[in-house]
């Protein structure tokens, strides 16, 4: 639950955020249960741009910087556009860091 509301602030504010996803904050590793995390792009045209690897994950493109740490393949983010006409780039994540979808 502190990870839902660390990303709901990360979206109406201008603060960057950090999501661990780690069995302990801190600890470099993941917690081996599946966790999701959700970004909502606003209602206007988003250009969003995904990056990662080896566990982190970094989405960048709204009002603030949502970085994720300790990420396994099980986890997901999913992007939604939320209106507007939005581009995402997630070339830059590597396979297997997270699952990424677009909804
Ligand atoms: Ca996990
Ligand atoms: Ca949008």
């Amino acid at each position: 639950m502190l990870e839902s509301r660390a990303h709901v602030r990360s979206v109406r504010g201008a603060v960057d955020t950090v999501t661990d996803l780690g069995a302990v904050i801190g600890a470099t590793d993941g917690d081996n249960t599946v966790d999701e995390i959700t970004v909502l792009g606003t209602a206007a045209d988003d250009a969003v741009s995904v990056t990662g690897a080896a566990g982190a994950v970094q989405l960048v493109g709204l009002a603030s910087i949502v970085d994720i740490v300790d990420a396994e393949p099980t986890d997901t983010l999913t992007y939604v556009a939320n209106g507007g006409t939005d581009a995402v780039d997630s070339t830059g994540l590597a396979p297997g860091t997270i699952g990424f979808s677009i909804s």
